[in-house]
C-alpha cells in the first residue's frame, strides 16, 4: 500500500474534486492544508512540492502528481472500485469532455490568481470580477446542461468523473452568487450527488478548519 500525502485547501474546488474521488474509493491518506488566503501556495516549502504553486497535489511514495484530473486518473488506475472514468472509449471520451468543460474552460478563467491579476493589472473591482466569473461559468454550464441526463448522474446510476467535477463547480457558483435557475438538471445532479455520504464528507463546510 502506497504512502499518500494530499495537499489540500478546504475552499479549493480543484482539491474538492480529488477529495470526492478519495472518499468514494475509501483511500487512506495524510492531509496537509495549504492556506491559499495566507499565500502558502507561493512559499518555497510548497513550491518544492508543486512548482506551479497550486493545490491539489498528491505525493505517492515521494513522487508528486499535480493536476486534479491526473490525480483522479491515477487513483482510478490504482484503486479501480468504484470506477470513475469509464473504460469504454466513447464513454471515456464523453466523461473527459464533460469534466474538461469545467476543468479546462471554466475553472482556470476564474481561479484566485486570475482574479488577482485582473484586479492588480487591469483594475477590475469586485463587480467587474463577478461579471467575469459569471460569464465563463454560465457559458460552460449551458453546454453541460444540454448534455445532462433527466435522471441519475452523468455517470448513470452512480457518479463519474463529470459529476465529480460538477459538484465543486456548483459550490463555486453558489459562492459567487451565480443564478442557477437556467440549469435545473445540473442543480438536481449536484443535490443528489451531495446527498451521497462520501461526497458530503468532501464538502468545504465538512472539512473547513474551525
Ligand atoms: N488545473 C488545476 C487547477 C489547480 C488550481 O487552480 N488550484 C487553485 C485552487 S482551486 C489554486 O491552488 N490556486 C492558488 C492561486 O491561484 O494562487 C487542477 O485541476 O488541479
Amino acid at each position: 500500500m502506497s504512502d499518500l500525502t494530499f495537499y489540500d485547501y478546504w475552499a479549493s474546488s480543484a482539491a474538492y474534486r480529488v477529495r470526492i474521488a478519495l472518499n468514494l474509493k475509501g483511500v487512506d491518506f495524510r492531509g496537509v492544508e495549504i492556506d491559499l488566503l495566507k499565500g502558502e501556495q507561493s512559499q518555497e516549502e510548497f513550491r518544492a512540492v508543486n512548482r506551479q504553486g497550486l493545490v491539489p497535489a498528491l505525493e505517492v511514495d515521494g513522487e508528486v502528481i499535480s493536476q486534479s484530473l491526473a490525480i483522479i486518473d491515477w487513483l482510478d488506475a490504482t484503486f479501480p472500485e468504484p470506477r470513475l472514468i469509464p473504460a469504454l472509449p466513447l464513454e471515456r471520451a464523453r466523461a473527459l469532455s464533460q469534466a474538461l468543460v469545467i476543468g479546462a474552460d471554466i475553472h482556470p478563467l476564474n481561479n484566485l490568481r486570475v482574479r488577482n491579476y485582473l484586479r492588480d493589472e487591469f483594475g477590475a473591482d469586485r463587480e467587474a470580477s463577478e461579471k467575469w466569473i459569471h460569464h465563463w461559468m454560465a457559458e460552460g454550464f449551458a453546454a453541460l446542461e444540454e448534455q445532462a441526463p433527466d435522471e441519475g448522474f452523468f455517470g448513470g446510476a452512480s457518479p463519474n468523473l463529470a459529476d465529480i467535477f460538477l459538484v465543486p463547480q456548483m459550490y463555486n457558483a453558489r459562492r459567487f452568487s451565480l443564478a442557477l435557475d437556467m440549469f435545473p438538471r445540473l442543480v438536481r445532479i449536484d443535490a443528489e450527488a451531495r446527498a451521497i455520504d462520501a461526497i458530503a464528507q468532501a464538502a468545504p463546510e465538512a472539512i473547513r478548519p474551525s
